[in-house]
């Protein structure tokens, strides 16, 4: 059965961690996507005890169990786009892989996420590996942040050119669309690069808002791009989309990022 009581609701679903603090993983996610009009379903792949001051403790869950929530999800739900985000091992990698694989139509964003706020390497280098060789050959769009495209790409991003380049090299490699966060290069500007698989980039600058949370603003752009894919948009729109509405959430608490956005569902 195929959605037969959400009728014209786009559906996406993200791959992802719990976030317990609800800023970053699926909370994030499922918040983008009901704000944008989107409904969300989720396959966990791990549960963190955390709160805005760090992560406690964090349990994953087996491959096998994150393999079936997707494919109850699809068995169901006509799912348009999905987004992945923290995948922690290897075998998860591979399993989701292997869905999508068996799955070409659903429009995938990954936000290979891998390296925490603090810098550390949060998933290992096995992972890594899968990511590369077969995760991201799947991939419609792409989503590294700074510290994330310096070991895909396996090089140093110091300046504004080594960032445009290292955007193009993702994008001929994975024959997909990369939106390159520079955030972190830091100064008074935000540089990001948008470069499409045929090597078409585009840059943004924008001052940076100086003292705000961006504790799970990569969660909530990439799950935002994940919405407008749904909803039929290309890629460059739907990044487009997305950097606009997290620029204006990241303008308010972090707490109310996503909730006066939430307001698209019909009674
Ligand atoms: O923002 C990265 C991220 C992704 N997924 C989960 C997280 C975090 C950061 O805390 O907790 C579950």
């Amino acid at each position: 059965m195929r959605t037969p009581n959400l009728k014209q609701t786009p559906v996406a679903m993200t791959v992802a961690g719990s976030d317990s603090g609800g800023m970053a993983g699926m909370q994030a996610d499922l918040l983008t996507f009901a704000a944008n009009g989107v409904y969300g379903v989720t396959a966990m792949t791990c549960v963190t005890a955390q709160n805005p001051e760090g992560i406690a403790k964090l349990e994953v869950l087996d491959a096998d169990f994150v393999s079936e929530q997707a494919k109850a999800l699809n068995r169901y739900f006509a799912i348009q786009a999905a987004k992945t985000g923290l995948l922690c091992n290897r075998e998860i990698i591979d399993q989701v892989a292997d869905f999508f694989i068996s799955n070409p139509s659903i429009q995938l964003v990954v936000d290979p996420v891998m390296v925490s706020s603090s810098g550390a390497r949060i998933i290992s280098e096995e992972a890594i590996d899968a990511l590369k060789s077969k995760l991201l050959p799947l991939a419609k769009i792409i989503t590294p942040n700074l510290d994330e495209a310096e070991i895909l790409i396996d090089s140093p991003l110091k300046d504004p050119d080594a960032l445009e380049r290292a955007a193009k090299e993702m994008a001929s490699k994975w024959n997909a669309t990369v939106y390159l966060k520079g955030g972190h290069l830091g100064g008074e500007r935000l540089y990001d690069i948008s470069c499409s698989p045929e090597g078409e980039s585009r840059s943004y600058s924008q001052k940076s808002i100086q003292s705000i949370d961006t504790h799970g603003s990569g969660c909530t752009l990439s799950s935002c791009i994940t919405a407008h894919l749904a909803k039929g948009e290309g890629s460059l729109a739907s990044i487009e989309h997305a950097r606009d509405y997290l620029r204006k959430g990241m303008e308010r608490p972090v707490f109310h990022r996503n909730a006066p956005f939430i307001n698209h569902f019909p009674s």
